[in-house]
């Protein structure tokens, strides 16, 4: 008898990780339903999609206990950390709430599901050191502050109640299909359409000067496909490249694809109220665990995401 595909929810399915993941998991075998707050997106396959808001503890309650999953995923967040400065309760709400209802909705009705939540760098403090997942905690911004909530509140629940969840701390992803509000597809999408006028250009940045650690978000999903098949409970793990680049010599990269001469105007208004010169991962955890390496070079993403703009 053929043996039953195992069951992956991904909630906040259609996001830019969303769809990422569904193709990950889809491709590794696993039966995917989707959950989010919009209108379900064409193309991925899942065997059910149910329009969720994380922050109903009925629905979440009631979703769980009708597709009682082997896996969960969940993606579904404010996600970025400019806009959780806008609105720092949302940012709670939907961080913090939204997970402790997945969480407690498990607990009840499928105690067996693997639950995978995706946390973030900005939890550690600055540090001109890569971080490691001992480094100290912080959280300078709303969106760091949600992220360290909802670790903890994993942790409980992994101690207390013997649930099978871990966590990320995911630094920055970027690939096709990323909104332009985060930096790399706005720089990215501004010297595309220059180079689409055939004529010279002016993009406005922000801060230069901060050196990130960028995936491409298709290794960021093959290591929560892996975290989900042989991550530890109660864990946390680094995903990142390990390797810090500033802004500005990825801008340079971005200009180097344009044939038109491109400007760069520097806006202080676009500066964040605090912003950490140097986050940097050190991902031998995974790397050890796991054997995840990341394949995809920053350039290749960068060039993935600016012809998308052509
Ligand atoms: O904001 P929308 O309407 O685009 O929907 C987003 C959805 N979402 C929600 N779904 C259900 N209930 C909610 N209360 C709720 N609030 C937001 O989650 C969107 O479709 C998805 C998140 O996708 P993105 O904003 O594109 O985030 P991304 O980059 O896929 O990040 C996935 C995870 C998040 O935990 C981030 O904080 C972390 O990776 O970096």
């Amino acid at each position: 008898m053929a043996r039953r595909k195992q069951k992956a929810l991904i909630v906040g399915s259609n996001g830019f990780v969303g769809g990422h993941l569904s193709r990950e998991l889809l491709s590794a075998g696993y039966e995917v339903c989707g959950a989010d707050r919009g209108a379900s997106v064409s193309g991925p396959g899942f065997s059910s999609y149910s329009i969720l808001d994380i922050v109903d503890s009925l629905a979440v309650d009631d979703l769980v206990r009708r597709e009682r999953p082997d896996y969960l995923v969940n993606l579904a967040a404010l996600s970025s950390v400019g806009a959780s400065w806008e609105s720092p309760q949302l940012a709670m709400m939907i961080n913090v709430v939204g997970p402790t209802n997945i969480l407690e909705a498990c607990r009840r009705h499928a105690p067996e599901c693997k639950v995978l939540l995706i946390g973030s760098s900005e939890e550690y403090e600055f540090s001109n050191e890569p971080l490691t997942e001992t480094s100290p905690i912080a959280g300078d911004s709303p969106y760091g502050i949600s992220k360290i909530a909802q670790e903890r509140i994993a942790r409980l629940y992994a101690v207390s109640f013997g649930c099978n969840v871990l966590a990320t701390r995911s630094f920055n992803h970027t690939g096709p299909g990323q909104s332009t509000a985060f930096v790399l597809p706005s720089f990215c999408r501004q010297v595309a359409s220059i180079q689409n006028s055939g004529r010279a250009g002016v993009i406005e940045v922000g801060n230069l000067d901060v050196v990130r650690d960028f995936s491409d978000v298709r290794d960021v999903v093959r290591a929560y496909r892996m975290l989900l098949e042989r991550g530890r409970r109660g864990e946390v793990y680094n995903v990142g490249s390990g390797e810090g680049c500033s802004l500005r010599s990825l801008l340079d990269t971005i200009i180097g694809f344009s044939t038109q001469d491109v400007s760069v105007h520097v806006d202080p208004t676009r500066f964040r109220p605090t912003d950490a010169p140097k986050i940097v991962a050190n991902c031998a955890k995974i790397h050890k665990e796991l054997g995840w390496q990341p394949a995809i070079s920053i350039a290749q993403s960068l060039k993935d995401m600016y012809e998308s703009f052509l």
